[in-house]
Formats: structure tokens, sequence, C-alpha cells
């Protein structure tokens, strides 16, 4: 079954740049002997970034390549340099891409991260980490040579399955051999194999239709289905996840039933009951339904009966033949008019979506969000991007970084959070690899007049020390 030569799912491992150390370093200057800090900051990583490109019809590039870095941010240096930032690494994916991320485990899928559909669209797949803060940044009253700076974030790697879904308008669905090739070959300039065995087609092909009015639309011709497709029979199944972003179902009907004689409003049945055991909203999706090989005498009545069946599901029904092209111009017009519809419903409904901003302030909010949760009696898990992080940024082997650190578990009101969720003097806390004990609430430490949330504040306390000295 050559699928692998279709590559439209694949995963790939992404890792943003590592973010560059912050500087611990202070001024020397001749007759000076004693400089103020002066260590700048480390250069953020850059991110791994996905980006669309219309250009491209598949995932054949993340076939043999599966690791994707992008550069780290170089470390801060003395006299107030700051450290560069690292490069973004952006890869190029076809319209019609879903991402998502995977259990590192399991490796299957968890949760959506985008799905890209426009011409353009970017999504950081992989944020590269922040740089470390030199000890510029630590300064207070009391503690006018802080002997310490902050490490670079690393940054995290983690899998993520791309899935290219065609972006179809419009699908053609069936049993094998009704003639669904035959119709995309017809309406469009797409030149598909034809051939009276079942399952003839193999990978999904697109044409674009035009109408005489003018408007086109996309159609895709997909495999063949079976009955008991929707539990993975036949070849169609792979391929049913396509029709799930197309919004309009063309359904194709052989009046003669094919071969083994079948019945086609029974046909008409069973793919429309694997269209709704697959996923239920497909049976509300939008369909014409076609009764095609109508060019072969003797089955009028049969012709009928699906006719009958179709209206009374409440579907546009045409009669066509692939092979002289009767009805096929009246049926490519209402499929066109159809699609110019929905595509204006679906630009009402995507408005509702989050906005980039909005996404950004959901993403942050997470970040900020503390769990605690009790792993066994007296040991206590704590999880959260913005803590995580603070961690990974100490120098431990720095009691000054290490008693810094205190604060900002003070200020990110840790102590008061564990205490409310049960957390005893004496439990073991644990962050990531690290082990803490609780030593309960009220500690202070010297930084509490430190505001750490605002940079521009710290630097004028660093440049008024400076005014003294010189
Ligand atoms: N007489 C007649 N034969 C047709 C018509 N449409 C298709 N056929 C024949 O039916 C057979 C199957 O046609 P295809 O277009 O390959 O059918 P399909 O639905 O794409 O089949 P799969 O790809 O296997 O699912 C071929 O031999 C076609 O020549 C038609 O309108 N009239
Ligand atoms: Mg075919």
């Amino acid at each position: 079954m050559p699928t692998s030569t279709f590559t439209d799912l694949c995963r790939i491992n992404v890792k943003g740049g590592d973010g560059g150390a912050g500087c611990m370093s202070f001024r020397r200057e001749a007759f000076v002997p004693k400089g103020g800090p002066d260590g700048g900051d480390g250069g953020r990583g850059g991110d791994v970034v996905l980006a669309t490109d219309p250009q491209l019809s598949s995932l054949i590039d993340f076939r043999y390549k599966h690791h994707f870095r992008a550069e780290r941010g170089t470390h801060g240096k003395g006299a107030r340099r700051h450290g560069s930032d690292g490069e973004d690494l952006v890869l190029r994916v076809p319209l019609g891409t879903v991402v998502r991320e995977l259990d590192p485990i399991t490796m299957k899928p968890l949760y959506q991260i985008a799905d890209l559909t426009k011409p353009g669209q970017r999504v950081i797949v992989a944020p590269g980490g922040m740089g470390g803060r030199g000890n510029i940044h630590f300064v207070t009253s009391v503690r006018r040579a802080p002997a310490f700076a902050e490490k670079g974030e690393p940054a995290l790697e983690h899998w993520i399955e791309l899935e290219m879904k065609l972006m179809a308008d419009a699908a053609l669905v069936g049993m094998p051999s009704v003639g669904k090739s035959s119709i995309i070959a017809r309406i469009s300039a797409a030149r598909p194999k034809i051939a009276d065995y079942p399952f003839t087609t193999l990978t999904p092909n697109l044409g674009v239709a035009r109408s005489k009015l003018g408007d086109s639309f996309v159609v895709a011709d997909v495999p063949g289905l079976i009955e008991g497709a929707s539990e993975g029979k036949g070849l169609g199944h792979q391929f049913l996840r396509h029709i799930e972003r197309t919004a309009l179902i063309i359904h194709v009907v052989d009046v003669t039933g094919g071969y083994e004689g079948r019945d086609p409003a029974e046909d008409y049945h069973t793919i429309n009951a694997e269209l709704s055991a697959y996923a239920s909203e497909l049976a509300e999706r939008p369909q014409i339904v076609v009764a095609n090989k109508c060019d072969i005498p003797g089955y009028e009545e049969a012709v009928e009966r699906v006719r009958r069946e179709a209206e009374a599901d409440g579907h546009k029904f045409f009669a066509v033949s692939a092979a002289t092209g009767e009805g096929l111009e009246d049926f490519v017009t209402e499929c066109a008019l159809m699609v110019k519809d929905l595509r204006a419903q679906a630009v009402v409904e995507e408005e509702d979506g989050l906005t980039n901003q909005e996404m950004e302030w959901e993403r942050q909010r997470r970040d900020r969000a503390i769990h605690i949760a009790q792993e066994s009696r007296g040991i206590w898990r704590v999880s959260g991007g913005a803590i995580e992080r603070m961690v990974v940024q100490t120098d431990w082997n720095n009691d000054e970084a290490v008693s810094y650190l205190q604060h900002r578990f003070d200020r990110a009101g840790l102590d008061e959070k564990l205490t409310r969720a049960g957390v005893k003097p004496g439990d073991e806390v644990r962050i990531l690899g690290f082990s803490f004990e609780f030593e309960g609430e009220g500690a202070q430490d010297d930084y509490s007049e430190l505001d750490d949330t605002d940079d521009a504040l710290v630097e004028e306390i660093v440049d008024g020390q400076a005014g003294e000295e010189s």
C-alpha cells in the first residue's frame, strides 16, 4: 500500500535555542578600587517556528530529518554587554497542516497546537529560552555588589506531529468504482487513474472545477469507502480525516450497483452510515448526491429511488454520466454556489476564535499558574512554567543566587499557596528535579525592597550608585 509516498503525517522533535547566561562582573577602571556590578544579560534563544508556504503540497521535507533546533543565545559579558539573541529556525509547511503536541512516552497526540490554513500563517512550536539576567539587576541599597547572575533558561525539547489535511472545498466520496475519478477528470484538469477494478485510487487527487458562472472550487477525489471503513476496513479509513475539513460532500452512487449488483439506494445509506460512524458531524455536513453512469440504459427506476432517498434527507440530487458528460454542468454550478455560501459562513465562524493577542494572554496566564499536587505522604510536586524557570535559572553553587530564588518564591506567593494546599513545615517540595524542605511561611530576606519585575527601576539604582562612586 503506497501510503508512504503520500507523506501527510509525520513526527518531529523541536527545541528552541537555550538562553545565554547572565554575566556576573564588576566594573574595573584604573584608580577605581571597587567598581559597581556591570554583568550584562544573556541573549534569548531562537524559536522554532512553523510557517505556511502555499507552494508546498506535502510534508516530504520532514521525512528524513526529524530533529530541529534553533540557535542559542550567547552569554552576557562585562561592561553591561548583553549576549546576542539566537536566530529563529523557520520550517515551511504546506497549507492545511495541523500541528499537535505528542506525549513523549506514548507518542500519542495530546492536544492541537495549531491549524495552519492561511498563507503566511506562523506558529511558534518551540520557544527559545530566556536569557539569564546579569548581576546589574540584583542591586539593592543593602546589596550593592551582587555576586551572582542568572543562568540562561534551557529551552525545552518536545515532539510534535504534523498532519497535512487536504484543503479542498468539496470531496467526492462513495463506494469503489462508482466513477469518482472519472467525474473529477471531467470537471477539472486533474488526470487520475481510472480503471474498472476497486481501489484504483490510492491517494487523494485534487482538482480545480469551474462553473459556467466563473466561480471555481477545489475538489478532492478520495479512495473508495466500503462498509466498515469507519472501523478501518479497506483503504478509505485513513482518508476519512481529509473529508473532515471539506465544507461540502459530493456523494457519488453507481446506479448500476457495480459487478456485485448492489442496490444503489442501499449503497447510499451504507456510505452515510460510515461517515456518521467516523464523525457524527459528518452526517450533518452539506451533501450533494450524484447518481453516476446514467448513460447505461435500464436503471431509470434505480435513479428515481436514489433521488427519493436523497431528497428525503434534504440533499440536492443530480443524475449524471461521467462517460458522456450529461448532467455535469448543472451539478458543477450547484456545487460552486454551495461552496461560495459555505465559505462566507466559514469567515463569520472564524471571527469567533481567539485573536493572537488573546492567545498570548492565555499563554502567559497558563505560564504563571502554579500547580501543587501531593505525590505521597509529606512529598509535594510544584509545577508551572514560570516557577520551573526560576529554579532552572538558579546557580546552585552560589548562596546569593539561592537566597534570591527564595525571594522570588515569596513574590510568587509560593509559601502561602503551599500552606493553603496543606503542606506542613518539614514536608518535601519538589520542582522539576530539585527538592526543597518547606520551612513554613514568613521567612524574610534582604531582597524584599527589590522590584524585580521592573528592570527600569533597578537600572536607575545602578546608575545612581555609579554616580556616587565615580
Ligand atoms: N458507462 C460508464 N462508465 C463509467 C462512468 N463513470 C465511470 N465509469 C467507469 O467505471 C469504472 C470505475 O471508474 P473510476 O472513475 O476509476 O471509479 P472510482 O470511483 O474512482 O473508483 P476507485 O478509485 O477504485 O474508488 C471505470 O471503468 C470507468 O470507466 C459513467 O458515467 N458511465
Ligand atoms: Mg478513483
